[in-house]
């Protein structure tokens, strides 16, 4: 059995220049990269990817912060366990609490600007693969 799931580089991980770094973390475990995109996020897109926060508090702000420059976007395919292995390896939202080892806890210290987005489990997994990449479904 395979899974698949949706990894996006945010707007701060392209401006900083460590995309490169984090996908070779992936490519590294033995992930297999199925497509990737550089894609700027209207929005729209933005609406959509984030449906389920759409009424929080916060969503404002990161909606501003996701459409204000270019995301490195990809979909990763391993065996199942996949989409928990890439949670795991990003680490915790918040940047600052993020463990050292993972892409958060090495890379930043913010909570909003967290350089990276991971599908939270397969339905979402399916419904942002098929967002993002419709070519792939
Ligand atoms: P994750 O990206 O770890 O799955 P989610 O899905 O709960 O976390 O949140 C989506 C994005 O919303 C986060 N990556 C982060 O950029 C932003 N976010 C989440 N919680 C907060 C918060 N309390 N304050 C500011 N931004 C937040």
């Amino acid at each position: 059995m395979s899974e698949r799931t949706l990894v996006l580089c945010k707007p701060d991980a392209v401006r900083r220049g460590v995309i490169g770094e984090i996908l070779g973390r992936f490519e590294r475990r033995g992930f297999v990269l199925l497509a990737g995109e550089l894609r700027t996020v209207d929005g729209d897109l933005a609406d959509r990817h984030y449906a389920e926060h759409l009424e929080r508090d916060f969503y404002p702000g990161l909606k501003a912060f996701i459409t204000g420059g270019p995301v490195f976007a990809f979909v990763l395919e391993g065996p199942d366990g996949t989409i928990a292995a890439v949670r795991e390896m990003m680490g915790k939202t918040n940047s600052i609490v993020a463990a050292p080892g993972t892409i958060r806890g090495d890379f930043g210290i913010d909570g909003r600007e967290n350089l990276i987005h991971g599908s939270d489990g397969p339905e979402s997994a399916a419904r942002e693969i098929a967002l993002w990449f419709p070519s792939l479904v």
